[in-house]
């Protein structure tokens, strides 16, 4: 046999086993048809809104007759994620969303990606500006900050303890949420909240319920946590729930109506936000293929069709890259929470 014909033979075997290795991580491959292959790389498995934001992307590129390719890894780590992204660029794939699980740590597996030809941009968690094309952005980033430091000021009667539960420590997409969160909070207004503690549950179910209770048994004048991640969120309204802290401590943030019902319903997040999450990797769907398609380059002013979410352009974002916003974030209460409590 001779050497290219070897190599060739590997490099399809490889191919397998990495579709292969796509189910082994929780992922799924879907075919729509079409020679394109466009992935989709999550944080980690087991967090129900990635599922939607995959479902969203693989509805969407299946609609444009393509083939879409699912991934994420057990642990929300970037040394994960660099593994899934060198599998991609050996399958030779047309692009690669990745929900970045740090800023920086992708740049070198993503320019390589780049250098092979593959589209790549992010969505949901930012990559740095050098690594990506574009990002496709849920909310305006500022906006949820502001948004959440209202709503522990309301909730906390306008002074008192509060603190805050994110995901890992290199979550860019939450890190950038709390630098706006701290920089409201050091507005003349906010002097009575007093935030004692970030703490980090990592997006897993356990560890974000440990550290919650962590947080209670630390500051037992807490009034309010703020959870910018559907994780924390719902393992917060779980701890609070079962203590029936409800009136003392309140919690609010980003979370998934269909996991947090309940905990509206009973009291103990009174109100939270958020925006479909099905959307979010929809849109994510037209800008592989805008990209691969040549329609847009990532440049701030291009403008491409989203399938049934309409017309979108791309803008300047704050860290000095690029971005395409899907839109305001949703406020979820009482009195709307059992609409939306079975669409996502
Ligand atoms: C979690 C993830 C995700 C974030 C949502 C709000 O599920 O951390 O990245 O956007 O929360």
């Amino acid at each position: 046999m001779g050497n290219m014909v070897k190599k060739v033979l590997i490099l399809s075997i490889m191919a397998v086993i990495g579709s292969a290795m796509v189910f082994a991580n929780g992922g799924q491959a879907a075919s729509g048809g079409g020679g394109e292959r466009h992935a989709f790389v999550f944080k980690s498995t087991g967090n129900p809104y990635g599922e939607r934001q995959m479902n969203g992307f693989e509805a969407g590129i299946k609609e444009q007759g393509a083939t879409s390719i699912l991934r994420a890894p057990d642990l929300p780590t970037a040394e994960a994620q660099i593994q899934m992204i060198e599998q991609l660029i050996a399958q030779k794939v047309t692009s690669i969303c990745i929900v970045g699980n740090d800023f920086d740590a992708l740049q070198p597996v993503l320019t390589k990606a780049k250098n092979a030809g593959i589209k790549v941009y992010s969505l949901d968690s930012s990559v740095n500006p050098a690594s990506r094309l574009t990002h496709v952005n849920q909310a305006d980033s500022e906006k949820i900050g502001v948004t959440l430091v209202e709503a522990a000021y309301d909730l906390a009667g306008g002074s008192g303890e509060i603190a805050i539960l994110s995901a890992t420590s290199q979550a860019s997409n939450q890190n950038l949420w709390i630098d706006y969160m701290k920089k409201e909070l050091a507005k003349p207004k906010y002097s009575g909240l007093n935030l004692v503690k970030v703490a980090y549950g990592d997006d897993l179910r356990d560890k974000s319920v440990s550290e919650t209770e962590g947080l209670l048994l630390s500051y037992p004048n807490l009034k309010v946590i703020i959870a910018p991640t559907t994780v924390g969120i719902a393992a917060a309204g779980k701890v609070i729930s079962d203590r029936k802290l409800q009136g003392k401590v309140f919690i609010t943030g980003l979370g998934l109506p269909s996991e947090m019902a309940e905990y509206i319903d009973n009291g103990a997040c009174p109100y939270m936000y958020l925006w479909n999450p099905i959307d979010v990797g929809y849109l994510g769907s037209y800008v592989a293929t805008a990209l691969s398609g040549g329609k847009i380059t990532g440049k701030a002013g291009e403008n491409f069709s989203a399938g049934r979410l309409g017309n979108y352009t791309i803008t300047a974002a704050p860290d000095g890259g690029t971005e395409v916003l899907l839109g305001p974030p949703f406020k979820f209460e009482k009195s709307n929470i059992n609409d939306w409590k079975s669409v996502y």
